[in-house]
């Protein structure tokens, strides 16, 4: 994985660009895609998984020590823009904990913050998973963490939403899925946390992603309704709820990957799912790689289910 990280920088310098079908990244494993449209080009924000070398990571479960970020023009040929952000560079997290989980990446007022989620060193601050932000004059970096974490967030998966009225919104989930308004300066909570809503009551909800079409909230968000994770939605008219479960955008992974976790946008006139399996891991599904299909409407607003492609 080293290797693959040094042979991902050497071909950003070149200028070589990855390659398109499903699954988007081929040279390394990714997992967990933010994908956000910036000046016209897809930005996609993922975790990087590796696999546990002795002394360095818990073998058999989730190995992540660093972000990468790619992007595209044309969601054909992705090229890889290196490291953003790596654990050991950030002031609070607990050293060597490789546990630089799903990130998220909001474009306001001239900069990037790019949201992620891991443990800190001191159990003071929290104990356990709570969000992290580094900030950027540009969509590729570099990236300055903060000091510390955003106060009073106990959690992972960090998802940011920018409303038209401009107030900014920050989700993440803790067993269930929580919301809370942001500060303009993007960097502390406006308000207490709160659960959503009618969400189900059973089972494992995370991964939050939040979009707005037509006037209509749509709460995203991996369940587990029996083995592994599905992608199901919910809808508001409000975006902090309370929100009510509609259905289901992707079912369980054909791959038996137990996570799936994703992101939503809208390019070019088309709306997007990006997600991920493990297409290349098939006997280790921590070690996962990020995929995007085309996700459609009805005409009722209701999400058309995705089925997703082969390889
Ligand atoms: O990638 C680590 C964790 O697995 C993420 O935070 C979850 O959403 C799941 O994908």
């Amino acid at each position: 994985c080293r290797l693959s990280s040094i042979l991902s920088v050497l071909a950003c310098l070149l200028g070589v660009a990855a390659q398109a079908q499903n699954p988007l990244i081929t040279n390394q494993f990714t997992a967990d895609p933010s994908a956000r449209v910036f000046n016209d080009r897809v930005y996609v924000y993922p975790s990087h998984d590796i696999r546990a070398t002795p002394g360095h990571g818990r073998v058999g479960w989730f190995v992540m020590e660093d972000y990468h970020v790619f992007s595209s023009a044309n969601l054909t040929d992705w090229t890889d823009h290196g490291v953003i952000v790596t654990q050991n560079k950030v002031p609070w997290v607990k050293p060597d904990s490789y546990s630089m989980w799903a990130p998220d990446c909001m474009y306001r007022n001239g900069k990037y913050y790019f949201y992620f989620p891991t443990t800190p060193r001191d159990t003071t601050i929290s104990k356990g998973f709570t969000v992290g932000v580094a900030v950027s004059d540009k969509p590729t970096g570099p990236f300055v963490p903060q000091p510390l974490p955003i106060k009073g967030v106990r959690g992972i998966d960090p998802n940011v939403f920018i409303d038209k009225d401009g107030q900014a919104y920050l989700y993440w989930s803790q067993g269930n899925i929580y919301g809370a308004k942001l500060k303009e300066n993007m960097l502390e909570l406006a308000s207490e946390p709160q659960a959503l809503g009618e969400l189900p009551t059973q089972g494992l909800k995370e991964g939050p992603y939040l979009f707005e079409r037509n006037g209509t909230y749509y709460l995203t968000y991996p369940h587990v309704a029996s083995k592994t994770e599905r992608l199901e939605y919910a809808t508001s008219t409000s975006p902090l709820g309370p929100f009510t479960v509609k259905g289901v955008i992707m079912d369980e992974s054909p791959t038996g990957c137990w996570t799936n976790h994703h992101s939503i946008l809208a390019f070019k006139n088309q709306w997007y799912l990006f997600y991920h399996h493990n297409d290349l891991s098939p006997s280790f599904d921590k070690n996962r790689s990020i995929r995007m299909d085309s996700l459609f409407f009805e005409p009722t607003g209701a999400i058309r289910k995705v089925v997703p492609t082969l390889r």
